[in-house]
This record gives C-alpha cells, sequence and structure tokens, in this order.
C-alpha cells in the first residue's frame, strides 16, 4: 500500500520572500547525501522568490555541532546588520570570516556568482540545520541525534528565528540516500532539502508577520 506520510503541498507563492536572508548550516559527515540536501533546499528556497545571494552556507565538522553552528550564525548575522561596517564579513561567509572555511553547495555557489545581485545585511531570518546521522553499531547515534534535535529547537525558541529540522535519523545508508533524493537500487526517493527550503521561507515569512 502507498505511504500517506509526507507533507501536504507547499504554497505557491511567498510574497515577500525576495527580502528574506536565510542561513543553512550543514555538518560534513556523509557527503553524498548532505549536498544533494544542501542543492535541494537551496533550489526550492530560490524557487520561492528567495535571491541567491541573500542564502548564506556554512559548515560544521558532524551533526553534534549543529546547534553551536546555528546558535553562533545567528548571532553573527544579527551583530553584523547593527554594525555600520558594511564590509565587516564576507556575504556567504557568516561563520568563517570569508577565510574560506565554509563549503558552498554547487548549486547555491552558481546561482550566487551568476546573479551579480548584492547581498543583504540584514539578520537571518531562518536557518536551516542540515545533517545526516545513520545509525551503526553503537549508542553513537543515539545520543547525537537526541541532543542535536533538542539543541535545533532550543536555538529556535531561545533566539527566535525559526530553525528548520534538516537532521536525518536514518537506520541504513538506503534510507538516508532515498531521503536525499539519490535513492540505491533504482528507488531514488525524495529529497527533503526540497521540503526544507520550502519551510524555511514559510516560517520566515510567518515569524516577520508575527513579529
Ligand atoms: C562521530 C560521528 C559519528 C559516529 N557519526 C556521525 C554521523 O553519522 N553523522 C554526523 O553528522 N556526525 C557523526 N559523527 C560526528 C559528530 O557529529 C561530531 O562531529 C564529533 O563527535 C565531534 O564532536
Amino acid at each position: 500500500m502507498a505511504s500517506i506520510k509526507g507533507p501536504a503541498p507547499a504554497p505557491t507563492s511567498f510574497p515577500g520572500a525576495d527580502k528574506l536572508r536565510i542561513g543553512i548550516v550543514h555538518a560534513r559527515w556523509n557527503e553524498e547525501c548532505i549536498t544533494p540536501l544542501v542543492n535541494g533546499s537551496v533550489e526550492s528556497m530560490v524557487k520561492a522568490g528567495v535571491r541567491p545571494e541573500n542564502i548564506v552556507i556554512e559548515s560544521v565538522p558532524g551533526s553534534w555541532e549543529l546547534p553551536i553552528g546555528t546558535s553562533r550564525m545567528i548571532a553573527a548575522s544579527q551583530v553584523q546588520a547593527s554594525s555600520n561596517v558594511s564590509d565587516l564579513m564576507g556575504a556567504t561567509s557568516l561563520l568563517d570570516g570569508g577565510s574560506g572555511t565554509s563549503t558552498p553547495a554547487p548549486a547555491a555557489a552558481a546561482a550566487a556568482s551568476s546573479s551579480g545581485g548584492k547581498a543583504s545585511r540584514a539578520a537571518l531570518d531562518a536557518v536551516i540545520s542540515i545533517g545526516v546521522l545513520i545509525k551503526g553499531s553503537t549508542m553513537h547515534f543515539e545520543y547525537i541525534s537526541e541532543s542535536c534535535c533538542q539543541g535545533l529547537m532550543k536555538v529556535g525558541l531561545d533566539t527566535n528565528v525559526p530553525v528548520i529540522l534538516g537532521v536525518l535519523t536514518a537506520l541504513t545508508e538506503d534510507q538516508a540516500l532515498e531521503r536525499s533524493g539519490v535513492g540505491r537500487n533504482g528507488n531514488k526517493g525524495h529529497n527533503h532539502g526540497l521540503d526544507w527550503g520550502n519551510a524555511a521561507v514559510e516560517m520566515a515569512l510567518k515569524a516577520n508577520k508575527w513579529a
């Protein structure tokens, strides 16, 4: 029987999305899944009207580091927005100060460089935190999954900035690949990054409306 799980279709128009500034912070573990998930998030945000140059992408080592990375990224963007120094940091590099340690996904980098637009200096309106945890033979998976998800919820509530949970907690590699739209054995699955991008735009607009 076909599954009934999954989000209803996202809204088809997002008025005001062109004014948003959205961050993505992703772990580097399980890159085969991470790259398409980041690209999927960027793709749906750009389709919704977010300007590519207003999407800021940073990386952290693993999912354990996502809560602190997300928290610092939000804080840095708020400092940047309230500063009069216009070139305090690179537009796509908040955590690293432009040192080159950020890893923009290929699609995002290409879109940003071809747009020719000027990046906004506004604070981030939402952040998507992306990680892929795959269960191994020890308890590591359980501890990191639980802490990471609770930490991300806390960052969102503490900062009042929507944090989108882009963390796959897969029991097998096949599950992770399927949910990244890569798949294996002929089943491509669905790229959840597309849903996370839509969720970020929707929540950013709603949080601004409810501010
Ligand atoms: C150590 C570890 C393991 C075993 N598995 C994963 C994983 O599946 N996905 C992931 O994002 N990170 C993993 N890590 C790394 C931790 O998240 C963290 O980066 C290190 O423990 C250093 O703090």
